[in-house]
């Protein structure tokens, strides 16, 4: 049997026993801490089932491997050049290809499509990013679901809250937020106030963590008042709760051990800092940092702690505004920027005025279809690599476990490239990966995250333990300005079938029955970005000031705004309302 991990974009990093007589029956490894014994359909069906990419092409042509990597070669070593990555794989050796770009005198990009935004926010506060341990959620008593679609995006995580007192914060009904105790269905991109009101009420009732915040935080007075000057009875209608629900939410935080399940969808607008900097605030007003049961959970930045050896310095450009049109030749590798990053028509007319696209990937989609070379990649199957993980702690080795004459490694081609462009300096691939491996920790007889603390700011915040933490204050939006006054909100939680723009995708767009369109009916929806049809589904789970449409929908990002976020240049997908016409 060999061990390998699921390498797709998930919060659940799920081990695998393969066996490979059977390399298509992929089981959980029973014995890993958070893997259940059960791999979800993402892997099991719709990666299996969606077809790859089986053949080389230049410009349109099939090719040999052989002649594509020369193709690819002549290419790179037209400058400038830019490697845009994304984030179809997860193993560390995708980004070998970083040291190619440097050696080639290339740039790269910055900032992320996916949790910029609210990283900037936890940093801000506490220095430093450590991942919530699961095994501290399971010893929880209250569990904050706020802006996860857990069932959905991390359903691994589900038995560790069985049982608990639950709070979901969503502008949806989603499943989770029907198992609630609580469920404030807000209004969207209203996170920051609702968090900055908790946080009056809790120093209002003289509920703050005292002994706490005299050892582990910055002045709190300060930030009472900073709560104070907002108005609360116009915060809590632009929110869309009373003080009733405030009292039921507070009723069920005070004097217990509690765990805030933090997601993206909070974090997609330009304040995403502002809003994750006010959540961690609350927290800390409550005390819940550095204690048994208790903690704040967000996507941890995986590689943080390890020595890289695929770190580089070269010159950067916004992943989320990247100017395309500035560069001769562009490696697209693991990603989809035509489909996945906001604002398409900007983002396909400028890949048009690229000489040399070059697409690295898995599947066929928007941005192979525009592409010059394309370069199949191999499965996670057929290679060698090491998944970190963004959700939990735990390290799996991912094995190679068949053989395949279709596509590259991310290795191999780098390996090509560098022989046919006469580079030095390449280690050999396992050396790689044992620079790796050298540097993980061990917990519960698993390997862990070289940064993993059990009860993580229990020293206190920063990457030394030895600073405070850093209360918000300040927030200045300019948004309602700037927007139209009428439309929808525009939301794009993540979909069950596909994962980001692989696999099974959407076409629909959600909308409450009172919106007076038919369900089934064909309808153009447009912002000032751009438009698309969907065709109209009913969902009783939705506010009536909104419409869904999920991640990875064709069309989605049409819709969606060239704009980063204030803070960690983040993309803003949803900052942005929309109008729905019949046809
Ligand atoms: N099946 C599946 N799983 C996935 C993915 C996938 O595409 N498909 N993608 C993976 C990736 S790349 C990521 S980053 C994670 C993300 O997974 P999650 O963190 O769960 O993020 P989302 O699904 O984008 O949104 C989560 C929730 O936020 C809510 N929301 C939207 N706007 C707001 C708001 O303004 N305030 C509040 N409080 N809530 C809001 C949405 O309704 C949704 O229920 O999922 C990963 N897992
Ligand atoms: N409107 C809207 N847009 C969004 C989001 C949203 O919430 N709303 N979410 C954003 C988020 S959170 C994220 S993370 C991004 C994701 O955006 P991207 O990183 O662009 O992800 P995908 O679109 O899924 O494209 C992944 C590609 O990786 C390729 N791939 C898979 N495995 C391998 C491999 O082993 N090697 C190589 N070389 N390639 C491989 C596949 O061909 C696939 O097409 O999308 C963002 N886009
Ligand atoms: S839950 Fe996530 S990690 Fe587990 S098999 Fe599914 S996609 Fe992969
Ligand atoms: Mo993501």
């Amino acid at each position: 049997m060999i061990r390998t991990a699921c390498p797709l974009d998930c919060y659940d990093a799920c081990a695998i026993t393969c066996d490979p007589s059977y390399p298509t029956r992929l089981v959980a490894t029973p014995t890993h801490p958070t893997s259940n014994g059960a791999l979800c359909a993402l892997l099991n069906k719709h990666m299996h089932e969606t077809p790859r990419i089986e053949k080389p092409r230049v410009n349109g042509e099939e090719v040999s491997m052989e002649v594509a990597l020369d193709a690819a070669a002549a290419a790179l070593s037209q400058s400038p050049l830019l490697q845009w990555r994304g984030s179809g794989h997860l193993g560390v050796m995708q980004s070998v290809t970083n040291l190619l770009i440097a050696k080639l005198g290339g740039t790269r990009t910055y900032g992320s499509l996916c949790d910029g935004a609210g990283q900037a926010g936890i940093l801000a506060g506490r220095g430093y990013n450590r991942q919530l341990p699961p095994e501290q959620i399971a010893k929880a008593d209250v569990v904050v679901v706020w802006g996860r679609n857990l069932t959905v995006t991390n359903s691994h995580i589900m038995p560790y809250i069985k049982g608990k007192k639950l709070i979901v914060i969503d502008p949806v009904q989603t499943r989770i937020a029907k198992q609630a105790d609580i469920h404030l269905q807000i209004q969207p991109r209203s996170d920051f106030m609702l968090a900055i009101m908790l946080a009056r009420f809790v120093a209002m009732e003289n509920a703050e963590d005292e002994a706490w915040l005299e050892a582990h935080a910055e002045d709190f007075e300060d930030f009472y008042e900073f709560t104070q000057e907002f108005r609360m009875v116009q915060a809590l209608r632009d929110i869309g709760i009373d003080t009733q629900q405030v009292g039921d939410v507070l009723s069920l935080l005070l004097g217990q051990r509690v765990v805030f399940l933090v997601g993206a969808g909070p974090q997609k607008y330009s304040q995403g800092h502002a809003v994750f900097h006010a959540i961690d605030s609350l927290a800390a007003a409550l005390g819940l940092f550095g204690k048994e049961g208790c903690g704040v959970s967000y996507l941890g930045n995986t590689t943080q702690g390890f020595e890289n050896p695929f770190k580089i310095d070269v010159d950067e450009v916004s992943i989320v505004t990247t100017p395309f049109e500035k560069f001769k030749t562009v490696l697209v590798r693991g990603g989809n920027p035509a489909g996945s990053m906001p604002c398409t028509n900007k983002v396909v007319s400028s890949l048009k005025q690229v000489a040399n696209l070059i697409y690295f990937g898995l599947h066929e989609n928007e941005t192979s279809f525009l592409a010059d070379i394309i370069i199949p990649a191999k499965t996670f199957l057929e290679k060698e690599d090491i998944r970190l993980c963004y959700g939990h702690h735990y390290i799996e080795d991912m094995h190679k476990v068949v053989d395949s004459d279709i596509g590259i490694s991310e290795y191999a081609f780098v390996a090509a490239m560098f022989e046919r462009l006469g580079l030095e300096g390449l280690e050999s691939e396992q050396a790689y990966l044992k620079i790796w491996r050298d540097q993980y920790a061990t917990a519960n007889d698993y390997a862990v995250l070289p940064d993993y603390e059990e009860t993580p700011y229990r020293e206190g915040f920063g990457e030394g333990s030895d600073e405070k933490f850093v209360f918000v204050d300040e927030y200045e939006d300019d948004f309602d300005e700037e927007v139209e006054e009428g439309g929808y909100w525009l939301l794009s939680p993540k979909p069950s079938k596909s994962l980001n723009t692989q696999f099974v995708r959407g076409e629909q767009v959600l909308l409450s029955p009172s919106c007076g369109f038919q369900e089934g009916e064909r309808v153009r929806v447009y912002s000032t970005y751009g438009e698309q049809q969907f065709d109209v589904k009913f969902s009783v789970d939705l506010r009536e000031d909104c419409v869904v449409i999920y991640a990875g929908s064709i069309g989605l990002n049409k819709l969606t705004p060239p704009l980063a976020s204030e803070e960690g240049e983040g993309a803003c997908y949803q900052e942005v309302k929309v109008s729905v016409e019949k046809l």
